[in-house]
């Protein structure tokens, strides 16, 4: 028996416990059944929820708990990505420890979700700043240093001033830090490099078996940036030395009148030895860090590097220039500059008074009208022996030619680099290396992980990188026993994130990082997140599964096969956030109107890839539609659950189309939650207590068809309640249990769709003349055509119409309309 009025807070509060205490969705490996693993992006520990994470996380539930009613194995884990900078920064400010500071957000949040009723299997909580995880990180690191997919390098580096680090080029958002905001300058710094470029090819391909957005597919195609070219050597024979440029347009060859090379360039550094202009032109280009997007804008400045190389076709001679305009790490950080059919060379060389060659004709127009520079495909001109040639044919014929001159050959770049992983930050995973001045870079031995994080610091009034901390650097060389220095950067906290969704099916085996376990839950069904993360996160994700892969440790190419982007929470039309003063506290929304309508207002509002646009008013219309839910159970309670059951053939027509609305209902629903459209769905649980209603109020007139009645009122809230169930759980389960339809929570199976319910006795059809509306006839259901035409004809309104005229021909479009041609 249930009461009268809908507390949230106690039926959810009872739920919860219950759900606690019965373990409800701690889940095991059950070859028996087919696994579903579903996993929302798991949130950085910020010490509250927002309403994003909610709508992220209600979307995962819905999913995961639709799938649970289909009896899959449905495995929804949850854990912290728990390093990173706000930790510190706030330790800074409060005078908290990290770790502290951490592990107290953790709490409360872990409370926020557990109120909000999500399905989670609260076993396998990940902390990733906790020894337990990132020694297996650690060790992966070691063995992608045996792989050789790490390494150190000297490089010019991203650097965030304001954060005090070095960001990774994914970091880098319009030339400020992804995180700070603050300008990103260049360093020149030594650091861990992770070889992702290694799998460039393969993380291109295999974009192909990914049912994901191509919105993301194509971000992340973008980033990675495979190009098709040819590599040039030009000859510089006054410094015994050559010059290789990347080129996408080999049929341009013959047009190129002089080289252009990056101010980081050997040649640059070489020219500059003597010479204090390109010095002070050189220094002037360091200092500006130019996003890639600018350079084609931006203006172009150079410097004559005196150096000249020799064509490698023509044997002309062509100056080398020094140019701002190319990148250092983008293919040999030099080009063959081919003014009449480049526009950065063409804007160069026009400023620099430099000769412009036209090489490429267009088809249709004479090569003197073409307006410079041509950036097309045509047919080759002033090329010597390769006039004539189509751009296409010329470029693998000229590349022939290179190969067998030794001046060339095709090649393959791409714009992905290498990522670049250590950060001068306190708050992160230590970097397993060692240096000894006599063994050089010594791994950590396994049996000395993990290194551990020391806890005894003192960040009060500074950032603490480790380098200050002499008991963690100070160590042993493994290898000889001598003092030597313990790696004191720490790892980029992309790199927790890459791999936690692994983890969570070996959560606990403290022998290895992963165990066969991962065979039965990977690859990730469903993956639900933000579209912030489509080349960041998803992009290192996908890197670290091939690694893990190629180790033998998992056997899918692929971490996630399917992906959601949730859309965005505004509130007057502009994105939720604290400095805006927008937010609203999703926690005092659910002292007041409970988890349920917090959840059914996230799915209702808008379908899951759109922004939802926050609404008072909708939270408190989601509100009155679960009173309204409670409020038909309670003043039905005593007919639940119904078991006589009608014979359908016999019931009156009423009824039998109210059954007709319900079973269609159930099955747009069935349907939406396949392809994802979960507001849909919110919306048929609404239709269907909108016709429970108009059921009771029928069975409240006709006394003659009681049972019927009450048989069907019964069977639509049993869909109802389980078609709402995964979206407000407790609510669901609440009435379930205490209306006495079934003993158990959370082992109700989707509702079948009885198709015979479905099947109409008559049908309306809408007439048409010639393509203009004129009446509407309704048909038994199963007539055939010939039935159907005369219906229409015989129509009064119609009939008016075909007087004295021929009919050409009838058109039967099945269960929507019937045209009549008719000749005038
Ligand atoms: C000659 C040429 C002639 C080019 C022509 C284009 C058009 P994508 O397609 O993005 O890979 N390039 C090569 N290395 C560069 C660097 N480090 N910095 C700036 N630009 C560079 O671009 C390849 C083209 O970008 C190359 O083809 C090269 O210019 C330029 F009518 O070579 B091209
Ligand atoms: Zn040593």
């Amino acid at each position: 028996m249930i009461k009268e009025n809908y507390h949230p807070q106690l039926i959810e509060t009872e739920c919860q416990q219950k759900w606690d205490n019965d373990n409800t969705y701690a889940v095991r490996e059950d070859e028996t059944k087919e696994k579903f693993y579903c996993l929302a992006m798991f949130p950085y520990p910020s010490g509250s929820l927002h309403v994003g994470h909610i709508r992220n996380y209600t979307i995962g539930d819905v999913i995961g708990r639709y799938q649970r009613l289909h009896q899959k194995n449905v495995l929804q884990p949850m854990g912290w990505d728990a390093f990173g900078l706000p930790a510190e920064n706030a330790a800074i400010q409060h005078g908290v420890s990290p770790k502290n500071w951490t592990n107290e957000n953790i709490a409360i949040m872990r409370e926020h979700l557990k109120k909000l009723g999500f399905a989670y299997d609260w076993d396998r909580e990940i902390n990733t700043s906790q020894s337990d995880y990132y020694r297996w990180e650690q060790w992966l690191f070691i063995k992608m240093y045996e792989m050789g997919l790490v390494y150190r390098k000297n490089a010019i580096v991203n650097w965030d001033p304001a954060d005090q680090t070095v960001l990774a080029n994914e970091q880098v958002v319009d030339g400020k830090g992804w995180r700070s905001g603050a300008t990103i300058e260049q360093r020149e710094i030594t650091q861990w490099f992770i070889k992702i470029t290694a799998y460039a090819e393969e993380l291109i391909t295999d974009l192909d078996k990914l049912d994901w957005p191509d919105q993301v597919k194509i971000m992340q195609r973008n980033w990675i940036g495979r190009s098709h070219g040819c590599n040039v050597i030009f000859d510089v024979p006054n410094e015994n030395t050559s010059l290789d440029v990347f080129t996408t347009r080999v049929d341009t060859l013959l047009g190129a009148t002089y080289l252009a090379i990056s101010p980081n360039h050997v040649l640059a550094q070489q020219a500059a030895k003597h010479n204090p202009d390109i010095q002070t032109f050189i220094k002037a280009c360091q200092t500006t860090k130019v996003a890639e997007a600018d350079m084609a804008t931006m203006e172009k400045k150079g410097i004559n590097s005196g150096f000249t190389a020799v064509h490698p076709i023509s044997k002309a001679t062509v100056p080398i220039w020094i140019a701002n305009y190319v990148l250092s790490d983008y293919g040999s950080g030099a080009v063959m500059a081919v003014p009449g059919h480049d526009q950065r060379d063409f804007d160069f060389a026009r400023k620099y008074n430099l000769p412009i060659k036209t090489v490429i004709k267009d088809k249709n127009d004479s090569a003197d009208s073409q307006k410079l520079p041509l950036l097309l495909d045509g047919i080759l001109i002033n090329s010597g022996d390769f006039d004539g040639l189509d751009s296409a044919e010329a470029r693998r014929v000229m590349a022939d030619y290179l190969v067998k001159n030794n001046h060339g050959s095709p090649t393959i770049h791409y714009r992905l680099h290498d990522w670049g992983v250590s950060r001068q930050r306190y708050w992160g995973t230590p970097i397993p290396f060692i240096y000894c001045q006599q063994c050089g870079i010594v791994p950590v031995p396994e049996e000395q992980l993990p290194v551990v994080l020391p806890d005894n610091v003192n960040v009060k009034d500074k950032l603490l990188p480790l380098s200050d901390i002499d008991s963690f650097y100070k160590v042993d060389c493994p290898r000889c026993g001598k003092l030597a220095r313990r790696e004191t950067d720490t790892f980029d906290t992309f790199i927790e994130s890459s791999w936690y969704y692994a983890r969570f099916a070996s959560y606990d085996q403290h022998k290895k990082i992963l165990d066969q376990r991962v065979d039965y839950w990977l690859p990730v069904d469903q993956y639900i997140g933000g579209v912030e993360h489509a080349v960041l996160h998803l992009l290192y994700a996908r890197f670290f599964n091939k690694v893990l892969r190629d180790l033998g440790l998992i056997h899918t190419d692929e971490p996630f096969k399917r992906l959601l982007t949730q859309g965005m929470v505004l509130k007057d039309g502009s994105k939720m956030s604290k400095s805006k003063g927008n937010t609203v506290s999703p926690m005092a929304l659910i002292e007041e109107y409970g988890a349920d309508t917090l959840r059914f207002f996230s799915i209702f509002t808008a379908p899951p890839e759109q922004s939802l646009e926050w609404s008072d008013s909708g939270v408190e219309g989601a509100y009155r539609f679960l009173n309204r839910v409670w409020k038909f159970a309670f003043d039905h309670q005593q007919i639940l659950p119904y078991d006589h059951k009608p014979d359908w053939s016999k019931t009156s027509a009423p009824i039998k189309k109210s059954r007709c609305v319900i079973y269609s209902l159930l099955k747009q629903a069935s349907d939406d939650l396949k392809k994802l459209q979960l507001n849909t769905v919110a919306s048929a649980c609404m239709k269907l207590l909108n016709e429970l209603q108009t059921l009771a109020n029928g069975a409240q007139k006709e006394t003659e068809q009681l049972a019927d009645y009450h048989y069907l009122i019964s069977d639509g809230l049993r869909i109802l309640l389980i078609i709402l169930q995964p979206i407000t759980p407790h609510i669901s389960d609440y009435l379930w249990q205490n209306i006495g339809y079934q003993q158990h929570y959370g082992n109700q199976s989707w509702p079948k769709i009885d198709t015979k319910a479905l099947e109409q006795d008559n049908i309306a059809l809408i007439v048409q003349v010639n393509g203009k509306l004129r009446s509407k006839i309704t048909v038994p259901a199963n007539a055939d055509n010939a039935i159907i035409e005369n219906a229409a004809k015989a129509d009064e309104k119609v009939k008016k119409y075909l007087q004295n005229k021929q009919v050409v021909k009838i058109i039967i479009v099945p269960k929507r309309l019937v045209n009549i041609v008719i000749r005038d």
